[in-house]
């Protein structure tokens, strides 16, 4: 019997302990064009499905990523609900023939190429639609030394990842570099647990089976006994026998 109400209870957190999930994003192409400084780039991610999960864990990791020069420079990573178009779009935030660019200005924030020209005088229209919600993920600068970049997002940014894919499926990441970062490779990495632990049902179908082996059981041995179950289990617990009687018991 205890067997048996060991395996119950082993069943029951089997069901609550659904397994933790993993998702990788990768954008096309990995490395975003090597990050130019004269650009900005927004990063779609659409028909977002993870399976009714809830993300416990975000990480951005950028590979061997190295400044081309040692001027002063910025990174900017933003998280976006959505972006204007699906995948990969690039943006002029500076003139081409401008080298080497010395203007650090995080393009998300500044409006100055918001309304319909670029940083060329050509008519393009801003990558992200007017009153999209926007929040910083991190601004940070690199040496010219490649190193294997990992962000993880703070609770209230895994929070507006959950809102922004909760909105429409798909989020962004918009990344402004202002000075060329060589790399080899972006990933966005999603930790995910179940939303709520709600059984499976073959393992409910596996506790109802075992409580009625439990059940069958109790009433057998009250049988050879000649007592009801429900007439053994009162009179021991009056006698306080419960625990008594268990160790006797297969
Ligand atoms: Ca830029
Ligand atoms: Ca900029
Ligand atoms: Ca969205
Ligand atoms: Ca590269």
């Amino acid at each position: 019997m205890r067997n048996l109400i060991a395996s119950l209870l082993l069943l029951a957190a089997l069901a609550g302990a659904a397994a933790a999930d993993t998702f990788t994003f990768t954008p096309n192409p990995a490395d975003l064009y090597d990050l130019d400084h004269h650009m900005v780039y927004t990063w779609r991610v659409s028909n977002v499905n993870l399976g009714g999960q809830t993300i416990t864990g975000a990480t951005l990791s950028i590979k061997n990523i190295r400044n081309w020069d040692s001027n002063p420079n910025m990174l900017f990573v933003h998280l976006l609900d959505t972006a204007r178009r699906s995948g990969v779009r690039s943006f002029y935030d500076d003139n081409p023939g401008n080298v080497p660019v010395t203007d650090i200005t995080d393009d998300f924030v500044n409006t100055r190429w918001h309304n319909g020209t670029d940083a060329r005088g050509v008519s393009s229209t801003w990558l992200v639609p007017p009153g999209t919600a926007d929040i910083l993920l991190f601004a940070t600068s690199f040496g010219t030394t490649p190193v294997d970049f990992v962000y993880s997002f703070t609770a209230a940014q895994i929070a507006a990842l959950s809102a922004f894919i909760a909105n429409g499926r798909n989020f962004a990441l918009g990344f402004d570099p202002d000075c060329h970062y060589w790399n080899d490779g972006i990933s966005l990495t999603l930790t995910t647990s179940p939303s709520a632990p709600v059984p499976e049902p073959g393992t409910l179908g596996l506790i109802g089976f075992a409580l009625a082996a439990l059940w069958a059981m109790v009433r057998r041995r009250a049988g050879q006994r000649g007592q009801t179950p429900i007439t053994r289990f009162s009179s021991e617990a009056r006698r306080g026998q419960i625990s008594k009687a268990s160790p006797t018991m297969p």
